[in-house]
């Protein structure tokens, strides 16, 4: 996909409900600027590229959840579609209750199993802790919430939270 015009961008963000059109422009700078070519062909590899994320194959697991909203499939090779990518946020932005849950609980039940495994909650933990965490501090969080709960994991990848304990601590932290 090459550049957008400001035309094709003003479609783009004319058909967003829920986000508004100022911020679909400065997300398009934004995503520009993960191209790794100059030629503005941003693609689902370019993201594993960005220093500010925790895993590049996380992120991959974000992207492939956001496509599979929007029916496409996304091999690391193939280019992000914008205009896909903000139907998709728009999506989830005006989602609300259980939906919004849903969403967010696909995005980190990276193996669809309807429970998130200890590694899947430390990816939660890390993108919602933002700065200043180091991996020991998350790991430690991880095995706090586990414990909380009543989950006793250390190396146990089956064992981790249901849906409706993650919608607790959702709603708890109102995310
Ligand atoms: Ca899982």
């Amino acid at each position: 996909m090459a550049k957008l015009t400001s035309s094709e961008l003003n479609k783009i963000a004319k058909e967003q409900s829920n986000v508004p059109s100022k911020v679909v422009k400065k997300a398009y700078k934004r995503y520009l600027t993960v191209s790794s070519t100059d030629d503005d062909i941003v693609k689902v590899s370019d993201f594993d590229r960005l220093p500010d994320l925790p895993s590049g194959s996380i992120m991959h697991h974000v992207i492939g959840k956001f496509a599979q909203l929007t029916g496409a499939t996304t091999p690391a090779e193939s280019p992000v579609d914008f205009g896909q990518l903000m139907g998709a946020v728009d999506r989830y932005v005006g989602a609300t209750g259980d939906d919004k849950t849903d969403f967010l609980f696909s995005l980190w039940d990276c193996d669809d199993d309807g429970i998130l495994n200890r590694g899947e909650l430390y990816y939660m933990l890390r993108i919602f802790n933002g700065d200043g965490l180091t991996d020991d501090d998350v790991w430690k969080q991880v095995d706090l919430v586990l414990g909380e709960r009543g989950v006793d994991v250390p190396g146990d990848t089956h064992r981790g939270l249901s849906r409706d304990v993650v919608k607790e601590m959702l709603e708890a932290a109102s995310m």
